[in-house]
């Protein structure tokens, strides 16, 4: 399914073939919309809904006309009409050190699904972090688009992402770790002090209260606050004045933007695209072709720039 808010006039599928997720591409921009697909559960997420959303964000990011990704959960319920974003691990399958596959116990794995026999059939998994780094280092912005409850490891989701957009009347942000004994040390405890303040982010954990969405975008976790009919259409908007703007500039800002607070490897990245803007310079090619040709380099045409 999908959900009640999606226009199925301006999406069209890219796969089928993933079972807890829906992977859409838009008809008229370069935008693509990746959903929870687990409403029955306020999307929970299970080692298999991991995998697929990290092999879904994996060709977003490759696709050189994809501008912007938004990220959301389908609904309502259909048990009992409830919206939610993702509500964190599945903690029926929550295993000793981590959460666990449902053929774990040997059976076949279904082909194509991004996950190896051999992986499904040992250790369970903690790979949720993985997708965050993901979220990060992929060069477009991640929308957050959350129709319902973003809690637990699903709050650290809409954390990591670069923008959040809200349901008035459905959003509701909660983080459970410490009910559930399980704790993000990481951006979503240490990078949500970062957008809201230290107390505010000690607060969100220690005292596990429930914010609606016009607190949560008092508090700088939100973005924007838009009616739930809405919704989904002010985020298809939100991704076209993304995909409207210069590819280099959005990405180099993103990269910018996260070097704060991904150190050495957040240089890294930045560095990485800063090489390839070089690459594209005459005076790299000079130095490439001096070097192919068997001669001494010469840079003396070309400027130091101040
Ligand atoms: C989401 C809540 C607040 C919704 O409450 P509401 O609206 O009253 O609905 P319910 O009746 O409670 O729920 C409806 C049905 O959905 C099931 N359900 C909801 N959430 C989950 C869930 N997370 N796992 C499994 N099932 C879930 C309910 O059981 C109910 O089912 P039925 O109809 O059959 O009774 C409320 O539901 C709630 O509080 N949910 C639990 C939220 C939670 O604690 N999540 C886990 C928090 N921790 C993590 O996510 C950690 C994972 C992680 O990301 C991580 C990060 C860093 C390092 C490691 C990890 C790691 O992987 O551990």
């Amino acid at each position: 399914m999908t959900s009640e808010l999606f226009d199925a006039e301006r999406w069209e599928p890219i796969t089928d073939e993933l079972g807890d997720l829906t992977y859409h591409r838009s008809t008229e921009t370069g935008a693509v919309r990746i959903a929870f697909d687990r409403p029955e559960v306020r999307n929970a997420f299970r080692p298999e809904t991991v995998d697929e959303l990290h092999t879904a964000l994996d060709h977003a990011k490759r696709q050189t006309d994809v501008g912007c990704i938004l990220l959301t959960g389908n609904g309502p319920s259909p048990k009992d009409g409830g919206w939610a974003f993702c509500s964190g691990g599945d903690q029926r399958i929550r295993g000793e050190a981590g959460y666990e596959y449902e053929d774990a116990d040997g059976a076949a794995a279904a082909e194509g699904d991004g996950a190896p026999d051999a992986e499904r059939q040992s250790a369970p998994r903690l790979h949720i972090l993985e997708v965050q780094r993901l979220i990060r280092h992929v060069p477009k912005p991640v929308v957050a688009v959350v129709p319902g409850w973003a809690v637990g490891g699903g709050h650290s989701l809409h954390v990591v992402c670069d923008l959040t957009l809200a349901s008035a009347e459905h959003a509701k942000f909660l983080q459970t770790d410490p009910d559930v004994a399980s704790f993000d040390a990481g951006f979503g405890s240490a990078y949500l002090a970062r957008q809201v303040g230290q107390k505010k982010a000690r607060e969100v954990f220690f005292l596990g209260k429930t914010y609606d969405a016009a607190e949560a975008a008092e508090m700088g976790m939100v973005n924007e606050v838009v009616p739930h009919e809405e919704l989904e259409a002010t985020a298809h908007e939100w991704a076209e004045t993304i995909c409207s703007k210069s590819p280099m500039a959005i990405r180099m800002l993103k990269y910018a933007f996260n070097m704060d607070s991904d150190g050495l490897v957040g240089q890294q990245v930045f560095a990485g695209e800063a090489t390839r803007l070089g690459y594209m310079t005459e005076e790299a090619a000079e130095g490439r072709d001096a070097f192919v040709e068997g001669r001494d380099p010469e840079f003396d045409e070309f400027e130091w720039h101040y």
